[in-house]
């Protein structure tokens, strides 16, 4: 058979975890083609630099040797801004559009029309009293109070959003109505951008600049929604000890992922995997259980609330179907390849869509309602029992053992373990150990896993920065890179920690009764929970009574991929964040727009974009813009260090300052009820 991958340069073996590979070189050896090898065919160098132009039919047109504007006149600048506000647009519908549905469904699960329950009515007072609503006619008029204010954030017709004044530190919300980048609802911001970037409007790239940087403002308050309101009716995220990797598919059992964003039906199907009469079929028919495992956010939605095991990330979901070993393949919305239609076809596994934005021409749809999510998740997981008996013979699984993780961070987690060693004070422990340099930063790791880049730049920049004493949290496809490379253990805290950041992180793992150090990469969760991280910075912030622009913080997307990481990046940048990006956005084609968002936004916002593809390098100006941050706030250990500075690792100079108490307090990591493997 003819190779797929002819050049093999482009499956550099350090670039991929071993099952990775192994799993390629199967599907290869199947005659399936993957997102590796299209993406290496079909990428387009002129909309690469955004200087293609759609808008109308006297085009499309590109700026080229040929001409330096489009049909209309058009420039570079113009293109490549319209472009990126529409790009920016599209994330910020994909996760409104997730923070509507979630309002929509809290409203109703308050009027009692859903079989969800206000599972955690401590986490709704605590939005209600911050977005000050009325508490004080009980939980199901706070939560219809609370839900009716979310889903007007979303779609009224006004001029703030109230998620975002009430969430973002004073300082933030300050500067951006200065700037007149506050949003109003986002319906209303999607609606101008609409208008805007057709054909003939609006021509001057600043305001379309400007524009995207409201519009990724909104995109931050719309993820707040989500995340707010999920933990009202799912509960808070409790740090589980997991797996992930190929191999948590279990070949005894009916093997069902589910795959998408939005883990309203997800919840449901793990609820009901466990039901006694849909067990006893599954063993009728010769399995020996249920086996629910998450891919890309859905995924992590369901590691974070029931430790629920991860079997790939966005660049892994054709090669989790050519294992032969699922029998229902479940998708909600975003970041679902339409590749896997075609994959699906080569074997037994049933395709199911469940939600009407996200259809399929071959698949299965079985939609779900709120109202009837017990009975979808019952289907689903009945087809795929039914399914079971179909498995062919072409199976495979990669030889490494699934990767142990912990995972489960939030806000509140931190606080809860902080709380441990100062109840009055839970985030005074945390900065004096920022102060002092025992904690250098806190870096976000953000966004999805990239073909071209592949996995290693995550890993390579988390490794760097943790020498460095540099706290790294996670979310999305960037976590699970990170967990796939081991760094979500207490191992790994031992082998990659600076000799600082260890004691630190042996102090919490004794606290929190682990008996190990905590790992030092901590998984917040999906993409929708990079608010968790805003949240926690935005807490330091306005503890140490700075702006966000000024604490040793950034983040780093090193392999983006989709709309929605532009609206998270754009949106982080404008809160004062400083942003990393391992893959240009495509705005090279207008230098203008360029210096807008590396150097004039430092100027307006407080946050740049810094985009460098070699990861040893971004680590470096990471550092390096950490340092500055610590100079400028007189804290010590702001001396430059280079990345190849080599770090003792080991034992400890100084002892950490987190002073444990004697008696140790119950574990607060805990198993899942159930693992495979
Ligand atoms: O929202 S990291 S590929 S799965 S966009 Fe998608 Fe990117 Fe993965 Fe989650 Ni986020």
């Amino acid at each position: 058979m003819q190779s797929l991958f002819p050049e093999k340069e482009h499956l550099n073996p350090q670039i991929f975890d071993d099952s990775t590979e192994e799993m390629l070189k199967h599907a290869q050896s199947l005659g399936i083609e993957t997102v590796f090898d299209k993406q290496a065919k079909s990428k387009c160098n002129f909309g690469s630099n955004g200087v293609c132009c759609k808008q109308c039919i006297m085009g499309p047109c590109r700026i080229s040797e040929r001409s330096n504007t489009g049909s209309c006149g058009a420039n570079a600048d113009t293109i490549v801004a319209r472009n990126l506000l529409m790009m920016v647009s599209r994330g910020t519908a994909a996760h409104s559009s997730h923070a509507f549905h979630i309002a929509s469904t809290l409203l109703k699960t308050a009027h009692n029309s859903t079989s969800f329950k206000i599972k955690d009515p401590q986490k709704l007072l605590s939005i209600a009293r911050k977005i000050k609503i009325d508490t004080s006619k009980g939980i199901e008029n706070t939560a219809v109070l609370t839900a009716t204010q979310a889903i007007s954030d979303i779609l009224s017709d006004k001029t703030t959003m109230k998620f975002a004044t009430s969430y973002y530190p004073a300082s933030v919300s300050e500067n951006l109505q200065n700037l007149g980048v506050f949003p109003g609802s986002v319906g209303k911001e999607l609606l101008e951008a609409g208008h805007e970037t057709s054909m003939g409007t609006m021509a001057d790239h600043t305001a379309l600049i400007l524009h995207a940087a409201r519009m990724g403002v909104a995109d931050i308050a719309s993820l707040i929604i989500s995340t707010e309101l999920q933990d009202v009716i799912f509960g808070l995220p409790i740090p589980f000890f997991s797996k992930i990797g190929f191999n948590v598919l279990d070949i005894d059992k009916v093997n069902v992922v589910v795959h998408g964003h939005v883990p309203l039906l997800s919840e449901k199907i793990v609820e009901f995997s466990e039901d006694e009469e849909l067990l006893k079929k599954a063993m009728s028919l010769g399995a020996s259980g249920i086996n629910v495992v998450g891919c890309c956010c859905t995924g992590n939605e369901l590691l974070m609330r029931h430790g629920i095991p991860l079997v790939g990330s966005n660049i892994n979901q054709e090669l989790v179907i050519a294992t032969g070993l699922v029998e229902a393949f479940v998708v909600d919305v975003q970041c679902i390849f339409p590749n896997v239609e075609n994959v699906v076809k080569k074997f037994h596994t049933k395709l199911i869509s469940t939600m009407k934005e996200g259809r399929f021409q071959s698949a299965e749809h079985i939609p779900f309602e709120d109202e009837n999510t017990d009975e979808t998740a019952k289907k689903i997981l009945n087809a795929a029992i039914e399914n079971f008996p179909k498995r062919g013979k072409k199976i495979f699984l990669p030889k490494d053992e699934p990767k142990d993780m912990i995972a489960g961070f939030s806000l509140e987690t931190c606080v809860g373990l902080l709380s441990r060693i100062n109840q009055d004070d839970p985030l005074k422990p945390l900065i004096e150990n920022i102060n002092n340099g025992n904690i250098y930063g806190i870096v976000l790791l953000a966004g999805c896993t990239n073909p071209l880049v592949s996995e290693a730049n995550h890993v390579s920049i988390a490794i760097e920065l943790l020498k460095h004493n540099v706290l790294i949290v996670t979310t999305g496809c960037a976590a699970q890179s990170c967990a796939r490379a081991g760094l979500l253990t207490p191992d790994a805290a031992e082998r990659y920690a600076g000799d600082k950041l260890i004691n630190v992180l042996r102090a919490l793992g004794e606290i929190s009764g682990l008996g190990n150090p905590l790992p030092p990469v901590w998984h917040f969760g999906s993409c929708v929970d990079n608010s968790r991280v805003i949240n926690l910075i935005s807490a330091l912030a306005e503890k140490l009574g700075v702006p966000i622009k000024d604490l040793p913080v950034a983040a780093s997307a090193a392999e983006w991929v989709t709309e929605k990481a532009a609206a998270i990046g754009t949106g982080t940048m404008a809160m004062g964040i400083t942003v990393h990006l391992g893959v240009a956005p495509p705005v090279l084609g207008s230098p203008a727009i360029v210096s807008l968002l590396t150097q004039k936004s430092e100027e307006l916002f407080g946050g740049k974009f810094i985009v460098e593809a070699d990861p040893i390098e971004a680590s470096r100006m990471i550092l390096e813009h950490i340092r500055k941050a610590r100079e400028k706030l007189g804290l010590s250990g702001s001396a430059a260090m280079t990345v190849n500075d080599s770090l003792p690792v080991k034992e400890p100079s100084k002892p950490a300052t987190i002073e444990v108490e004697t008696k140790m307090p119950e574990p607060v990591i805990q198993h899942p009820p159930k693992l495979t493997g």
